[in-house]
């Protein structure tokens, strides 16, 4: 295991601490809050926005509005395959690499959104009907584009929207080149190649409906299914995303994903919502009220509420920011699903978000990123190890250079670089302890733990690191 990169664990703490040390004192937003409770908040980035689209650039509000609230973001569309791999084996970075330095300069956490997915495919691929070819395809382009990114997507959709909409809940057979052709080994597939490619990235199945319930025949129920077969074959999947688009009418998805997250918690895998939007029927917007763009917010608010009551949810990021530019209108039969109204003010839906995250106090607050939130942006650098100061009054890593602390996973053997004597710590995805011991002759056996990804701390005096672990 190589230990000459910080890990990305170190720089999503660091965008979180860092982002948050620039925010004291300002006025408060949904990120100063989301930061403060260890949890991060995002929306929708576009290339419209870097010039071009929608008639233009976006308007200035739509930027200041962005870096203000939110600490995280996901590409719109240029991430997808057709825009990263036009044609074969041509790849195509400059517009996400344009999100991933306007992330960096604004400490934000991105996801990456998706790797293998039916949809935004090119022609040359769906032409493609051997089977071997288009492993081959998928797998050059997972190497590619996650080796690219790697380090600075801290997680990916790594399969999107792969489970069919009939009712027999099976994967999708109709429109999905992969599946066709390859069959559900392309879902298993696609996760150890990105695994290979970032073993630091979080890696997500995402999708649609699964925010009704895990009943019989539910797409949530099937999921679940799937997610004990990973783990059941070391598949390495680490959280689940539930996109979450729905209508003002739809008040059991909360709830919904309240038993969502739990079912998943008990397989030590994290819940993000990760697309929100909660729309208003088409065409309704001149007929619409104080009190729907409140029952909205009441929506907006159980969602919140949930998310940070469940310690397995990390990531809370609305498909956009303001009803002025949303996929709602174009293609979706809704309208005005956003925080924002077309004019940049702050809807209800706002304020009930900034309610929900006054009414959960830090103190309460578990992330799933670990006890640990380390700090200090320049963790972005590549320093010869991992290495941290441990503030014992808190919780929090604060990231320092210049020292020297490692350690290396052979098996089940972990072993210490740089201290003769260390406290180790595992806690599993949800932060909870699993094992602890001091070392003192250089290294210690995880034998007991069951296999998994986990998080591993080493603390040696003021001197302290972190990593994810996979163990087998
Ligand atoms: O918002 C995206 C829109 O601009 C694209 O035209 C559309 C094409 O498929 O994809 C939209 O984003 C989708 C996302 O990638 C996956 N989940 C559903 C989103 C809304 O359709």
């Amino acid at each position: 295991m190589k230990i000459s990169k910080m890990t990305s664990r170190v720089l999503l703490g660091a965008a979180l601490v860092g982002a948050a040390a620039t925010v004291a004192g300002a006025e408060e937003t949904l990120r100063s809050l989301a930061e403060e409770r260890g949890r991060y908040i995002g929306a929708i980035l576009n290339s419209e926005w870097f010039g071009g689209g929608w008639g233009g650039a976006l308007e200035p509000e739509f930027e200041e509005i962005h870096k203000a609230q939110f600490n995280a973001v996901v590409a719109e569309n240029e991430m997808k395959f057709d825009a990263t791999e036009p044609n074969q084996n041509t790849f195509s970075y400059d517009k996400g690499d344009k999100m991933v330095t306007y992330a960096q300069e604004n400490k934000m956490r991105v996801r990456g959104h998706a790797l293998a997915w039916h949809s935004q495919v090119p022609a040359w691929v769906d032409n493609i009907r051997s089977k071997s070819d288009l492993l081959n395809v998928l797998k050059n382009h997972i190497d590619n584009v996650v080796t690219h990114y790697k380090g600075q997507v801290a997680e990916w959709d790594v399969v999107n929207e792969a489970i069919n909409d009939d009712n027999d809940h099976g994967w999708r057979s109709t429109g999905s080149v992969w599946f066709k052709n390859i069959g559900a080994e392309f879902l298993d597939s696609a996760f150890v190649w990105a695994h290979a490619a970032d073993p630091d990235a979080e890696l997500c199945y995402n999708d649609y409906a699964i925010e009704w319930g895990i009943g019989e025949g539910s797409k949530a129920g099937f999921l679940l299914k799937q997610v004990d077969h990973w783990i059941e074959n070391n598949i390495p999947i680490t959280c689940v995303g539930t996109q979450t688009h729905i209508e003002i009418s739809h008040e059991s998805t909360p709830a919904n994903v309240r038993t969502l997250a739990q079912e998943l918690a008990k397989r030590n895998i994290v819940l993000n919502i990760t697309e929100l939007d909660i729309g208003f029927p088409q065409g309704s917007a001149s007929s619409l009220g104080a009190s729907d763009y409140e029952k909205q917010g009441h929506l907006y608010r159980q969602f919140m509420d949930v998310f940070l009551e469940e310690p397995n949810m990390g990531e809370f990021m609305i498909w956009g920011v303001t009803d002025a530019h949303s996929w709602l209108d174009g293609s979706q039969g809704k309208t005005q699903g956003l925080i924002y109204d077309k004019q940049y003010n702050k809807k209800p839906a706002y304020d009930s978000l900034v309610a929900s995250l006054k009414a959960h106090p830090a103190s309460e607050v578990k992330s799933p990123y670990g006890t640990v939130t380390p700090a200090d942006t320049s963790a972005s650098d590549t320093a010869a190890v991992d290495t941290a100061a441990h503030d014992t009054t808190t919780t929090s890593f604060i990231a320092s250079k210049g020292e020297t602390l490692g350690m290396t996973l052979s098996g089940r053997t972990l072993s210490v670089i740089g201290a003769n004597s260390a406290k180790v710590e595992v806690f599993n995805l949800q932060g909870r302890p699993v094992f602890s011991e001091i070392v003192t002759k250089g290294s210690v056996e995880l034998s007991k733990l069951t296999n998994g990804m986990y998080v591993v701390r080493i603390m040696d005096g003021s001197r302290a690191m972190q990593r994810r672990v996979v163990i087998k």
